[in-house]
């Protein structure tokens, strides 16, 4: 979709920092890092949010989503945990309308990045 920003990331027309990549999906660190790592699991194709994914996307994203956890996490020693968000629709403070998992490390006294 051509005036959708994640769409633009991942052709590379905005700049991002990869942490995953295949043919289907994309990952890249948040603009705004909830707290260090803080990771966007996206598909290739551009659909809104949950409500519009078929079985095959579905399976396509979510059978990924455990080897994405594992990038982040091994990327940083200091990562004990991880929240795993997916925000649908405005009322629910979906802000960016391509569908998207938020992959959020959690660190002892992690309170402190806030
Ligand atoms: P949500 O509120 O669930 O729709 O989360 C959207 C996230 O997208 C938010 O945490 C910030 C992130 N974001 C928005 N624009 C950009 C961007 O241009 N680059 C990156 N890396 N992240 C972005």
């Amino acid at each position: 979709m051509s005036d959708c920003i994640f769409c633009k990331i991942i052709a590379g027309e905005i700049p991002s920092y990869k942490v995953y990549e295949d043919d289907l999906v994309y990952a890249f660190l948040d603009i705004s890092q909830n707290t260090p790592g803080h990771t966007l699991l996206v598909p290739k194709e551009h659909v809104a949010n949950l409500f519009d994914y078929d079985e095959q996307l579905a399976q396509d994203v979510f059978t990924r989503l455990p080897k994405v956890a594992r990038a982040v996490r091994d990327s940083n020693p200091a990562i004990e945990g991880m929240n795993v968000v997916n925000n649908n629709g405005a009322v629910a403070y979906q802000s960016v309308f391509h569908s998207h998992i938020h992959l959020i490390p959690r660190y002892t006294k992690d309170d402190d990045f806030s």
